[in-house]
């Protein structure tokens, strides 16, 4: 078959080179002049375990092409940004161009598949909408559907075959379409439902993770006021057959759990009171962690102030959304002290200096633990002692 991918993100890249390895002919499209000659090289232009090998296959067999424009196409999947503007508002605009750009070239017999995060109603309103307004007869000569992505970063080409889909047309055959199409290449099990019911259900699975990190966030809060180890609370409270609480952290970050929840808000906000509260929980967590870290450090002539970690998350290079970022952020620009900065998943060459975690270990006063990477795992305490730690992960440092 003929896929054409119109965004070449997280999710649209990995997408693109799976299918073209599976013997399809993909044109992956992309606005950004840079990614098209980035991937066209055979290179990438984001960081995920192995998808590099896979890119570079996939552009060498021939069957993976990148272009600044879609072209014709027997499938088109749209997996571009939705990202929230400054009101907490559904920003849709780049699902809107791009359904615009495909709409020239799709024909009868043609699958608009929409991939993206978006709130519920957005493949009817914007995807089905726009082809119907450009003649096309939506159902019957050309179908649409919703198949949210649920891939974990760090995981996603393994996550890509083996997960479960939900596939949603805005009719049954569309539906029926796409399934068949997700068979193809997944091996896990995929469930049919309709596009507005499918929107919900990835909106809910990303708020559900939110609305629980909020309550771990609440209850470290709580612990830390009166001098109880969360952590040691949490293990003990999980041992409770129906209790499985999620760990507390430095706040929520990445491009979707901290996002998606507003989508639900933005949609209903009067009835959607708790997933809103849990947003601002999970936001107002950094600025508690520089909190506590400037008064550690109040009492410090020239305090020098380790900071382990800039990532979203434990071993990925991503800084989207990153709560980690915007703590270091926040204590440079209120000068806390020196501020050593330790992220062995980044290169040299960013937006700070970093040093090696031995070097800011043995120089800091205080150790603050913002991402729980592997190599930060390995520390005992006694690489510790003499130092004020503050560690928002729950290391227990052997
Ligand atoms: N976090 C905590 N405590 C926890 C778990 C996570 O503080 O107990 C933090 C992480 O440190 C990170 C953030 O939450 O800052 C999100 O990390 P994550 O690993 O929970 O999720 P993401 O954002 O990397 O990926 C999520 C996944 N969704 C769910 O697990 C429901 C993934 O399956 C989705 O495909 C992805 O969002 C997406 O693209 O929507």
């Amino acid at each position: 078959m003929k896929i054409c991918v119109v965004g070449l993100g997280y999710i649209g890249l990995p997408t693109a080179s799976l299918l073209a390895t599976k013997g399809h002919t993909v044109t992956g499209v992309d606005i950004s002049p840079e990614v098209v000659e980035t991937i066209n090289r055979g290179d990438i232009h984001i960081v995920e375990p192995d998808l590099d090998i896979l890119v570079k296959s996939a552009v060498q067999s021939g069957h993976l092409h990148a272009a600044g424009e879609p072209d014709e196409a027997d499938i088109y999947i749209i997996s571009v940004p939705t990202p929230i503007g400054a009101g907490q508002e559904p920003d849709l605009s780049h699902v809107e161009q791009a359904t615009g750009a495909i709409l020239p070239h799709v024909r009868k017999g043609n699958l608009v598949i929409l991939e993206s995060t978006s709130p519920v109603g957005t493949t009817e309103e914007v995807v089905a909408q726009t082809l119907r307004n450009g003649g096309h007869d939506v159902g019957s000569g050309v179908y649409v559907a919703y198949c949210p992505e649920r891939v974990l970063p760090g995981k996603i080409l393994t996550e890509l075959i083996d997960n479960d889909r939900i596939v949603g047309g805005v009719d049954d055959a569309s539906t029926a379409k796409a399934e068949a199409f997700y068979r193809t290449f997944v091996r896990g099990s995929i469930f049919a439902t309709d596009s507005r019911t499918a929107e919900m259900v990835k909106l809910t699975e990303n708020a559900y993770r939110d609305v629980n990190i909020a309550f771990a966030n609440e209850l470290s809060i709580l612990c830390d006021r009166d001098g109880i180890d969360v952590w040691e609370l949490i293990r003990l409270a999980n041992r409770h057959p129906r209790v499985d609480i999620l760990s507390p952290g430095p706040g929520v970050g990445g491009h979707c759990i901290a996002v998606d929840p507003w989508f639900i808000v933005a949609g209903a906000p009067e009835e959607a009171r708790l997933i809103r509260t849990a947003r601002e929980v999970n936001d107002a967590k950094p600025e508690w962690v520089v909190d506590k870290v400037i008064r550690t450090a109040a009492g410090m002539e020239h305090p020098r102030i380790a900071c382990l970690g800039l990532t979203y998350k434990a071993d990925v290079g991503d800084l989207r959304e990153s709560p980690a970022l915007a703590i270091v952020r926040k204590l440079q620009q209120r000068h806390v002290g020196e501020i050593l900065i330790c992220e062995p998943n980044l290169p040299q060459g960013g937006e700070f200096e970093l040093v090696g975690l031995e070097a800011a270990i043995s120089r800091a006063d205080i150790v603050v633990v913002l991402v729980d990477h592997t190599p930060f795992r390995r520390l005992k305490a006694s690489d510790l002692a003499g130092k004020t730690v503050i560690d928002t992960r729950g290391m227990q440092f052997g």
